[in-house]
């Protein structure tokens, strides 16, 4: 890990250390499960429960509004494993399940969504209350907010990690507004998910379950492409980690990588067992035809680079949030966190009558372990024989939008990603720009411009960096020559122009993935390059302003979504303005 040290380390306090042991129970008794003890591929695939996030009513689809409660329940992960205490979304308690049901939204067909905490005082992991952490002032319980991941919508319905609220709205952050969220659906179709995002927190609401997809769909866009539809063609897979306890609960670690510092938070979680849709290893039986897949990788920190044991290959058509101009076939796709690859895969080409979907993505990203026959294997499929009839296709162009310019950029900007050490060399936090999550806002676009931003990794870590509101293009990534004589420099001065970036980024280019070249979201930043991005803050189909006051309060944020660094603090306020 790398050694900087300029930054004053946050001080621990006695007080959190005395809460923080209330809070934790004694699991020394209870053993760590073998994930060889749970046989692969044994649990069927589940399809989420779909929600219409619209009403038809005489033919005609009109606003809808939707209650969706988050719920403490147990889920069962796997045959051979008992119960897992669960937090899962739901119009239920009964109907709740992890991931939680995919909504399915019209383009300009609004949704208004209350969120519910119904959710006990305690939470069912572990925490760490010595990083900026959303805390309830009488604890009453867990706080949560829910922001919708790609979602081109106004700040108060952003899901902000201070507008955390808990059970019943008892308790709520700072910038918390309004219990009902408006989500206009007016942006481009394409795949969205929602998650937790209470500061300091959304590591373990996520682990806990708090995950789900939602898909924006147009069909007078969409239909004439000819792709797999239909909920039994057309799925989502929500691809995460999670390591267990022999009694079926979700293990994290309660002992931090640095505990004199911070008890619990450790920079990276991995779990060894690969849950797809609420299953470990699953299997899906599918007909010899093509199928869709929007692969959201909702884990905390692991990469994925997915494969077939077979040979079949994936046909991309959209990444995170948005389609692509034109279909792109690989042999093999790296997701990061929070990344979606929208694919096509043709079972009519396979040889064989089984496929395992596999990953050899080392952890963590991209210097770490190797993968091990457990987190190697993500599910199976099951080919049938026969061939079936298959009315659809992928057609050779799909959906083009404006291409970027980015000479038309108004803005340039440098964002330098830190990571902080200990003297033991361990971890302690990481930022961006030096800057602490609490810091006067330094990102103020304005709407309807589009910014160049580089991104300077100075760490030895892959760190998908996800920016709220605007999408983004990535231009081109270069490596840092004489990087340790910039490094030195950042270190003193922390000024990307004044250190002469430009000097030093002038190595290696890594070509952009074709299948990455479209709007993005979220993007993996290579540890010694510099990444140019496009950053456009209008609606990237029509090229409009935004129809809604994207100036309002609490504006938005950008982050790390690797979780354990977002929390921790990588993530910083995007404010915009007129
Ligand atoms: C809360 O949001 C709903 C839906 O957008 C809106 O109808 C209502 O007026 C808002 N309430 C307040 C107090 O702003
Ligand atoms: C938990 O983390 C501590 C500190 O890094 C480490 O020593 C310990 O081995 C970890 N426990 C397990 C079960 O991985
Ligand atoms: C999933 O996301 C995590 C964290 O954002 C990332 O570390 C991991 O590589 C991703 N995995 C896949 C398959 O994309
Ligand atoms: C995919 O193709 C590339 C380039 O042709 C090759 O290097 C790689 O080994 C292939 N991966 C798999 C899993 O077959
Ligand atoms: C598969 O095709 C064969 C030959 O046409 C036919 O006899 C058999 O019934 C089919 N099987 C299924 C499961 O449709
Ligand atoms: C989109 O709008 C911006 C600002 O109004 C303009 O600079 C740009 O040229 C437009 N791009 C396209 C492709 O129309
Ligand atoms: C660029 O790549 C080549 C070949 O991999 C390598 O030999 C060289 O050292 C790299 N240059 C820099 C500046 O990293
Ligand atoms: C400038 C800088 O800190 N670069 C680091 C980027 O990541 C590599 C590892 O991949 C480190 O060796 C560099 O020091
Ligand atoms: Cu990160």
């Amino acid at each position: 890990m790398t050694q900087m040290q300029r930054f004053t380390l946050p001080h621990f306090h006695l007080t959190c250390l005395a809460l923080f042991l209330l809070l934790g129970t004694s699991w020394a008794d209870v053993g760590l499960l073998d994930p060889a003890k749970l046989k692969m591929f044994v649990d069927d695939l589940p399809d989420m429960p779909r929600i219409p996030a619209f009403d038809l009513v005489n033919g005609y689809p009109k606003s809808k509004s939707l209650k969706i409660g988050m719920f403490d329940k147990r889920w069962k992960f796997h045959r051979d494993l008992p119960r897992t205490p669960v937090f899962a979304f739901g119009t239920s308690k009964l109907a709740a399940t992890v991931p939680g049901p995919t909504i399915e939204a019209l383009q300009g067909v609004e949704t208004y969504v209350t969120w519910q905490n119904l959710l006990p005082r305690m939470h069912i992991l572990p925490w760490d209350p010595t990083i900026p952490t959303a805390v309830s002032p009488d604890r009453k319980g867990v706080p949560t907010v829910v922001h919708l991941h790609g979602n081109i919508g106004k700040p108060q319905s952003d899901g902000h990690s201070t507008s955390w609220f808990t059970a019943g709205f008892k308790e709520k952050g700072p910038t918390w507004t309004n219990a009902t969220y408006r989500y206009f659906n007016n942006q481009q179709p394409g795949n969205l998910w929602y998650h937790d995002h209470a500061l300091g927190l959304t590591r373990v609401n996520l682990l806990a379950g708090l995950i789900g997809a939602y898909i924006v769909r147009d069909p007078a866009v969409e239909g004439p492409l000819g792709l797999p539809h239909g909920n039994e063609f057309d799925r989502p897979l929500v691809v995460t980690d999670r390591s267990f306890y022999t009694n079926g609960y979700i293990y994290m670690n309660r002992t931090g990588d640095n505990p004199t510092i911070h008890p619990q938070w450790q920079p990276e979680y991995f779990g060894d067992v690969i849950v797809v849709n609420g299953k470990a290893w699953p299997r899906l039986t599918v007909q010899r035809r093509k199928y869709r897949f929007r692969i959201i990788n909702a884990s905390n920190a692991r990469f994925y680079k997915f494969f077939f044991s077979n040979g079949l290959r994936f046909i991309h058509v959209g990444a995170d949030s948005a389609y692509i101009g034109a279909p792109v076939l690989t042999n093999e796709t790296l997701l990061a966190p929070s990344e979606i690859a929208d694919v096509v895969v043709d079972f009519s080409e396979s040889m064989t009558d089984t496929a395992i979907l596999q990953n050899d993505a080392p952890y963590p990203f991209p210097s770490g372990d190797s993968v091990n026959e457990f987190n190697g294997k993500v599910m199976k499929f099951i080919i049938e024989k026969n061939q079936t009839a298959d009315p659809s296709w992928v057609p050779d162009s799909l959906i083009q939008y404006p291409s970027p310019d980015s000479s038309s950029a108004s803005h340039t900007r440098y964002i330098a990603l830190y990571e902080y050490t200990s003297s033991t060399d361990d971890p302690t936090h990481l930022l961006i720009n030096g800057l602490k999550y609490e810091d006067p806002v330094t990102e103020i676009p304005k709407v309807g411009t589009s910014e160049v931003w580089y991104v300077i990794n100075l760490t030895e870590d892959n760190h998908p960096v996800h920016i709220h509101l605007g999408l983004f293009v990535v231009l081109d990534q270069t490596e840092l020559v004489n990087e340790d004589e910039f490094k030195n420099c950042m270190l003193k001065m922390n000024n990307a122009v004044k250190c002469q970036v430009s000097k030093y980024a002038r190595g290696n280019k890594t070509e952009v993935p074709a299948h990455e070249r479209g709007w993005k979201n979220v993007y993996k930043m290579l540890p010694g390059y510099v990444t140019k991005i496009l950053v456009r803050f209008a609606y990237i189909h029509s090229n409009q302003s935004y129809t809604f006051d994207a100036t309002a309060e609490p504006g938005y944020v950008y982050h790390c979504h690797i979780l354990d660094h977002e929390d921790n603090v990588m993530m910083r306020p995007l404010k915009l303005v007129k």
